[in-house]
């Protein structure tokens, strides 16, 4: 059994695909255009097996904690119901993929999927044991949702190729790669999935 054919089992998650965070967004992550692609290959590759896709949006309150306005340390961004907060127009939605919103309360972090109450119940009504993990950004929402689900008895596959990094500091992507390959992720190439 080769551990990067789609197997009954697993989900793709593709995470905040948005328009903040793309070029032209208010917090675009550097050659995050660069990896859509790749991600709608994986999502072309779950969809035709029939395997869950779940798509993640940051979905913030206009007076989210962790915007400049409250003190916090992003720039207003992916504000609910606006183009911000929209997916990418060049990224694949599926009729089936399923839409999971995070950081909807105004004091929730929202940087893990997993914030999301539905998150975790959908995976387990849909018997999922492996994760293959896509989107943005690697040193936040991809980072601490990886933790959470290699906490919960996930098996994870990173997609190396299909993140990127916000990098406030220089190496932060780098680092969360590594600290989720220390905690027990894969890393993988998304061309290796068939
Ligand atoms: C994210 C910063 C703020 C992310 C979300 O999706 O990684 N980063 N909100
Ligand atoms: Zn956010």
């Amino acid at each position: 059994m080769k551990s990067d054919a789609i197997e009954i089992g697993d989900a793709l998650l593709v995470i905040d695909i948005q328009n903040d965070f793309l070029p032209g967004g208010s917090l675009a992550v550097s050659g995050s255009e660069q990896i859509i692609p790749a991600i709608n290959r994986c999502i072309e590759k779950f969809n035709a097996i029939g395997n869950p896709i779940f798509l993640t949006r940051d979905w913030h309150p206009v007076d989210h904690w962790s915007f400049a306005a409250q003190s916090g340390p992003w720039p207003a961004h992916c504000v609910a119901g606006t183009f911000g907060a929209e997916f990418s127009a060049n990224l694949l939605q599926p009729e089936k993929a399923q839409i999971i919103s995070k950081g909807v309360r105004r004091e929730s972090e929202g940087y893990s999927d997993f914030e999301a109450p539905d998150l975790q119940a959908r995976l387990e009504r849909a018997g999922i044991r492996r994760l293959f993990v896509a989107g943005l950004a690697t040193d936040y929402c991809v980072l601490y949702t990886v933790l959470d689900a290699l906490k919960l008895g996930y098996q994870v596959f990173l997609l190396q190729d299909a993140v990127r990094a916000v990098n406030v500091k220089p190496g932060d992507g780098d680092m969360a790669l590594q600290t989720m390959r220390q905690i027990g992720a894969q890393l993988i190439s998304s061309d290796l999935i068939s």
